[in-house]
């Protein structure tokens, strides 16, 4: 059966790396890229239908999945960490009245497989912060952190309920060149690179020794449809998996752009309330189920993605 996916949030930084690389494998017909805005650059140069979508309103939503009748969705809408601590109303309602929205009609317009990202935000101040387990004490303390963590709980539950192919991934920090980050604590690893090209120098919003756990968007994108080709038997996690990524300090990621852009300088600002979003998320984290359950393997490591963001970036700043 010919695939139709309709992918929500096509504007945002996965979005859009994930509408290009579902339209190479499926044909630009076959997936709808959609957004509550107007299609950026970025979606108005990849051919393909555009739909503009607010996963808050129901018979909007109703519209398009009855127009389109969707086999595959990937509900990308949410309002990251920083911008969630300014706005924790509108996030948890984005987040949370968006998801159920989309689960109920993926429900209804019998959806064959729906995914949605979540984070490693879901984890707290209390989780393990080295090699952070699948299953843990999972206390996050940021509307984003605990929006996420129940998203998780009702994927679970309309598998289980509804039957409903509903998948998952925790991603990390997510570094690339062809989107900007929407609005995160990890943003600070995609700004460095323009600012490293731009101007020679960033002051980073974390402090020296922040290690988290980052992902190249390659790879990230590689592990969302690697995820969802996977035949259904192979999944043993219906709240989300954990990928690990690559986990580095903002001074470890300074330190491999110096030795592309010799002089480059980072700086450190204090008291950026991002800081104790990041000191409360896991500095590292354990993949092995993915691994063992659709054999997950990382390809980007911390040099490997430099060279490749400043190679691409060069070209367009
Ligand atoms: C954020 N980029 O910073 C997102 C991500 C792990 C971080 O979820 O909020």
């Amino acid at each position: 059966m010919s695939e139709k996916i309709l992918v929500i949030g096509a504007n945002g930084q996965i979005g859009t790396e994930l509408v290009m690389a579902l339209r190479n494998i499926h044909g630009a017909e076959a997936v709808v890229a959609s957004d509550i805005n107007s299609p950026t650059y970025a979606m108005r140069s990849s051919t393909g239908p555009f739909e503009l979508v607010n996963v808050l309103d129901k018979d909007n939503l109703h519209h398009i999945f009855d127009k389109h009748r969707p086999t595959q969705v990937y509900l990308l809408a949410a309002i990251l960490s920083a911008v969630g601590e300014q706005k924790p109303k509108m996030a948890w309602d984005l987040n949370m009245t968006g998801l159920l929205h989309i689960l109920d009609f993926a429900v209804e317009f019998k959806v064959a497989k729906v995914f949605w990202p979540s984070s490693i935000a879901v984890f707290g101040p209390h989780s393990p912060q080295h090699h952070t387990p699948q299953y843990c004490v999972m206390d996050p303390n940021t509307v984003y952190g605990f929006s996420k963590l129940a998203g998780e709980r009702w994927c679970e539950y309309y598998f289980n309920k509804y039957g409903l192919d509903v998948r998952s991934i925790r991603y990390p920090g997510l570094i690339g060149w062809k989107a900007n980050p929407g609005g995160g604590t990890t943003d600070y690893a995609v700004h460095i690179f323009h600012q490293a090209l731009k101007t020679g120098k960033y002051e980073s919003f974390l402090a020296e020794g922040t290690a988290l756990p980052m992902m190249y968007m390659d790879d990230a994108i590689r592990a969302t449809i690697s995820l969802m080709d996977a035949p259904a038997e192979k999944i043993s996690i219906r709240s989300s998996y954990n990928l690990a990524g690559i986990s580095f300090t903002p001074e470890q990621l300074a330190a491999e752009i110096q030795k592309l852009i010799p002089g480059f300088e980072i700086s450190y600002s204090e008291n950026d309330p991002r800081q104790a979003i990041a000191d409360s998320w896991p500095k590292s984290i354990d993949d092995s189920y993915a691994q063992n359950d659709w054999g997950w393997q990382l390809e980007y490591d911390l040099p490997k993605m430099v060279a490749d963001m400043l190679g691409n970036l060069k070209n367009i700043i």
